[in-house]
């Protein structure tokens, strides 16, 4: 942490020590509190959960991240991150706990538990920052008059992370961040807060509008990877290879389309954008887009419904390669690969491996493809790109959804490679 900017995180803070409380130990607090830590802030952790505190306090963590472990490391050798079953009295409280969206509007149930738990240990003049997802008026019109009842004086802001799970440390402290804070004051105190370790730019707006960035930039990732997906199925009206196309496409320089794959998963993309989907817009490019996402589980088990009847298949055994719902990550949430298992456990037998999750039902990768008669690659870890499909002679077809394979990975095999948008 360089001397000068501590001194100004200081002078943000005004004369406060620079005590911070993170209220939720997920995949953002506990990096957030970590790189807190380590830069020379007094971090106390706080989750409902004791089981995570329990394995925090032993120094384990229950989730995958680039680098995670080393600097854990190296802030237990510090002994700068406290954890604690009470939320305690600190300058400062983060609340980094889910917002699940449920019909349109956001739950926001778990934010205003955390908010309540900060209550005691609260004191004029504090800080609260919510990190959580929310939607663009939920700060303006709940949050902050709840927080108004307790009749004291408060600073507040919003700012969401922009981090991106499998790079979250460097993103975290590289990325730009959006920081709506009620006040001047409140944005310059919150402003300190993220310079402690950002070296992005910071941009202070007030809390309707930082929310509304973070769900445009989600929706925008959503209505991309959407049109991604419909030029996927077009390709195959047309006679096209979506990949190569995208590629050439992609050298115009003001084009990015994004990759079709089997759905869209993780805690942000598919559900972000139901903040925006009111009654009033129900039929609009973003309900759509949302819609061209949750469809493409059933577009998949439709060409290998296909392609088995082509095989010839009686009674298939088929493998789900790779649950996580993104490459390299151990994160299942709103994991595509299980709406596929879903579909296809109507009409087949079904296995399951992911060399990221450890999880008794599901098959180590090598019998998994031993035992399988069709192959489903859902997920495109790093890692599966070492199988020589012709060890698996058992293997009819590989359908590959993340165009991830390549020739040289089937040379002298008997299966057969198709590709999702590659027909
Ligand atoms: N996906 C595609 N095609 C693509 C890109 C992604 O099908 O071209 C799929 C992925 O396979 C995955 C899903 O979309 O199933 C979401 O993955 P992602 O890598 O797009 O996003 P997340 O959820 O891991 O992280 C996003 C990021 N948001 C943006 O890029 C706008 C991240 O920066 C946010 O911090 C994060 O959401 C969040 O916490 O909101």
């Amino acid at each position: 942490m360089p001397v000068l900017r501590l001194l100004r995180v200081y002078n943000h803070i005004y004369s406060m020590e620079n005590k911070i409380c993170i209220l939720g130990l997920g995949y953002i607090g506990v990096p957030t509190a970590l790189l807190l830590a380590n830069a020379g802030a007094e971090v106390t952790g706080f989750d409902i959960d004791t089981d995570k505190l329990e394995k925090l306090k032993k120094g384990e963590l229950y989730f995958e991240e680039k680098n995670l472990g080393v600097l854990f490391q190296e802030v237990q050798e510090k002994n700068t991150f406290h954890l604690s079953a009470t939320v305690v009295s600190s300058d400062v409280f983060i609340v980094a706990v889910p917002t699940p969206v449920s019909e349109g509007v956001a739950d926001l149930q778990y934010v205003l538990a955390a908010i309540d738990l900060i209550k005691p240990a609260f004191q004029k003049g504090n800080l609260i920052i919510i990190e959580s997802t929310v939607g663009p008026r939920d700060c303006t019109d709940v949050l902050i008059p709840h927080i108004q009842k307790w009749d004291i004086d408060f600073k507040f802001a919003h700012c969401t992370e922009r981090a991106i799970p499998g790079n979250t440390l460097y993103e975290m402290v590289h990325n730009s961040r959006v920081v709506g804070g009620i006040d001047a004051e409140s944005s310059a105190a919150a402003k300190g807060v993220y310079e402690i370790f950002t070296e992005g730019e910071i941009y202070l707006t007030d809390p309707t509008t930082a929310a509304a960035c973070k769900v445009m930039e989600n929706t925008y990732r959503s209505v991309n990877i959407a049109l991604a997906n419909e030029f996927a199925k077009l390709s195959e009206d047309f006679g096209f290879n979506v990949h190569k196309a995208i590629e050439l496409t992609n050298k115009h320089p003001r084009v990015h389309i994004h990759q079709p794959g089997p759905g869209v998963g993780g805690h942000c993309i598919p559900i972000d954008p139901y903040f925006f989907v009111t009654s009033q817009n129900k039929a609009g490019i973003i309900a759509k887009s949302l819609q061209i996402n949750e469809d493409m589980p059933k577009v998949v088990v439709q060409k290998v419904g296909a392609l088995v009847a082509t095989h010839n298949l009686a009674t298939p055994r088929v493998l789900i390669l790779g649950y996580a719902y993104k490459k390299n990550v151990d994160d299942a949430r709103e994991t595509p690969s299980q709406h596929l298992i879903n579909l296809l456990r109507t009409e087949y037998e079904v296995t399951i491996s992911d060399c990221h999750i450890d999880n008794p039902d599901f098959l180590e990768q090598e019998e998994a493809l031993r035992s399988a008669d069709v192959v489903i690659l859902a997920t495109d870890h790093d890692l599966c790109q070492n199988i020589q499909f012709s060890k698996y002679p058992n293997i009819a077809f590989v359908y590959d959804t993340r165009n991830f394979f390549t020739e040289e990975q089937f040379k002298g095999a008997n299966a057969k490679l198709y590709t999702l948008g590659a027909h």
